[in-house]
């Protein structure tokens, strides 16, 4: 594949490069897993899957610190990976199973953890957003110095909420960072049938929040804006948005027949764009990993999500009597 050239060289280590190639490759694998998991009848429901946007989570990870916080959406498989879920867990969950991070009864769009500060997985669109504010507000009045990465679409960036919630984050300088992540697809409405605007950042200046593009393609330059924002953030100026252009290769979810597109368009992007590539062809032109490192990296890789898949088939269903434990009444 001819990923693109990059004209800048790495500012990161050797083997952070490696460790970012790992986990983007790993959320890659992982998804297509589910995709053919899907495929077989053993996944129901929703399944909105993450290829090509790999870059955005895995970047922006590395610019956190323990106890930041992050939300997002229903395509949130990428990101419980990112910050460090287990994807046997993950996988488990999306077959319906006990061995689930809810036990088998949330699916693919609602899942936790409190450990890795994963606030979900939401499935109605932009309702993560004054989530997001607000675990930020009692991140400021704890004075803990912590940040929370709230994610939303191109599509959620035209959801009334949304301001409503920058609004407030701006008002009481909440350490929160918007993060766009623009797909340029809201299910079949590309971002030009549904937003007046080419850029949708530049709407934070209205409520005096800083904002900027990034290329969702280029891991190290979501690091780096970032690392950006997150100071900006600890530094108790408030609110900051980053509006990640990036691209989904498969559709929607798995029921999407895809005609909005041509075949034409994503294999130009995965062509030219691809952020796995593209960082494979730095560790390699940079003699940073030879052909064989990152074979034993996709090794190692397969292996760990075969055996989620592994896991996802055996973990029992749930009991019935779980029908009647996590609710409130
Ligand atoms: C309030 C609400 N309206 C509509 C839907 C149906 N819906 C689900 S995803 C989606 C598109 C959202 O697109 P975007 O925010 O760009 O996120 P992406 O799917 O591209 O990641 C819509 C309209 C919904 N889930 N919730
Ligand atoms: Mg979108």
């Amino acid at each position: 594949m001819a990923a693109r050239k990059s004209t800048r060289k790495p500012n990161v280590s050797a083997e952070k490069l490696k460790e970012y190639y790992r986990e983007m490759l790993l959320i890659r694998r992982f998804e297509e897993k589910a995709g053919q998991l899907y495929g077989m009848g053993l996944i129901g429901g929703f399944c909105h899957l993450y290829i090509g946007q790999e870059a955005v989570v895995v970047g922006l990870e590395a610019a956190t610190e323990e106890g930041d916080k992050r939300v997002t959406s229903y395509r949130d498989h990428g990101h419980m990976l990112a910050c460090g879920m287990n994807p046997d867990g993950v996988m488990a969950e999306l077959t319906g199973r006990e061995g689930g991070y809810s036990k088998g009864k949330g699916g693919s769009m609602h899942m936790f953890s409190k450990e890795k500060h994963f606030y979900g997985g939401h499935g109605i669109v932009a309702a993560q957003v004054p989530i997001g504010a607000g675990l930020a507000f009692a991140d400021k009045y704890k004075e803990n110095g912590r940040v929370t990465f709230t994610y939303f679409g191109d599509g959620a960036a035209n959801q009334g909420q949304v301001y409503e919630t920058f609004n407030m984050a701006a008002l009481w300088d909440l350490p929160v960072v918007f993060v766009i992540e623009n797909n340029q697809y809201a299910m079949g409405t590309s971002q030009q049938r549904s937003t007046s605007t080419k850029d949708i950042y530049h709407r934070g200046e209205a409520f005096g929040i800083a904002g900027e593009i990034v290329d969702g393609m280029d891991v190290l330059a979501v690091k780096a804006a970032g690392e950006k924002a997150v100071a900006h953030c600890r530094a108790g100026k408030g609110p900051y948005i980053l509006e990640v252009k990036t691209y989904r290769y498969r559709g929607h979810s798995m029921s999407d027949p895809a005609k909005y597109r041509t075949r034409e368009e994503v294999q130009k992007v995965r062509e030219e764009r691809d952020p796995i590539e593209h960082v494979r062809e730095l560790l390699l032109s940079g003699k940073h990993a030879s052909e064989d490192d990152l074979k034993a990296i996709d090794k190692d890789i397969k292996q760990i999500v075969n055996k989620a898949a592994d896991f996802s088939k055996e973990s029992p269903e749930p009991a019935l009597e779980e029908l009647w434990t996590d609710i409130y009444a």
